[in-house]
């Protein structure tokens, strides 16, 4: 008898929001494909990447959307990812300060659209600061994301590099956990193992 894996997944949907050229797709096709873009493509409106990932001994059928910058509207097509996501990803680069903004613009939507509070979302919200390879052109302080988390309720954070495969594994293992209901506490135990120095050598 063959497999039907495609009974035993569970699904899931994951928003990805971020501003253009922050890092989204290439985080998707790292975590997706293992494979780090170096081109830089503009979305057209928002790209839907689906994967089969295993996380923990579970089979999950992820759908990301990748969602399209500045490009990308709210009120058009927006609300259907918004409204059946089972996380939300928002994405910022750390060599970019606008991103940040960008996020905070676009994280008062996506609450929204949701019917959430700021105070206590009780949702599956992450937040990644991207390009960490990077880190003579870091222009976003520590001390800016972290006013910016405890200002909205102390989401999940992680700084990453599209580059470093094992890192954004680990970081969208844990982000797969969360849309699949596993509480905030038990993730923010999961230490993240960065493989620092590599990486900015490629
Ligand atoms: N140095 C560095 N460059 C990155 C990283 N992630 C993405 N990039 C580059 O940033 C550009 C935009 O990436 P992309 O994933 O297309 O951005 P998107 O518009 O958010 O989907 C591309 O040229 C990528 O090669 C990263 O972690 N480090
Ligand atoms: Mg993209």
């Amino acid at each position: 008898m063959e497999r039907t894996n495609s009974q035993l997944e569970k699904q899931l949907k994951i928003v990805i929001i971020g501003d253009a050229a922050v890092g989204k797709t290439c985080l998707l096709t790292q975590y997706l494909e293992k494979k780090f873009i170096k081109k830089y493509q503009k979305n057209n409106t928002a790209d839907s990447k689906t994967g089969i990932v295993t996380v923990g001994h579970r089979n999950f059928n992820v759908q990301f959307w990748d969602t399209a910058g500045k490009e990308y509207r709210v009120d058009t097509i927006g609300p259907v990812y918004y409204k059946t996501a089972d996380c939300a990803v928002f994405v910022f680069d750390m060599t970019n300060r606008e991103s940040l903004q960008y996020i905070e613009e676009k994280y008062g939507e996506f609450l929204l659209y949701r019917n959430l509070s700021r105070d206590n979302p009780s949702f599956p919200i992450v937040l990644i600061g991207n390009k960490e390879d990077e880190k003579a052109k870091r222009s976003v302080p520590k001390e800016e994301v972290n006013e910016w988390l405890n200002q909205n309720d102390d989401p999940l954070y992680y700084e990453v590099s599209a580059k470093d495969e094992a890192v954004v594994k680990q970081v969208f293992d844990i982000i797969v956990k969360y849309a699949n209901g596993t509480p905030k506490e038990t993730l923010e135990a999961i230490p993240v193992l960065k493989q620092d120095s590599v990486c900015s050598l490629i």
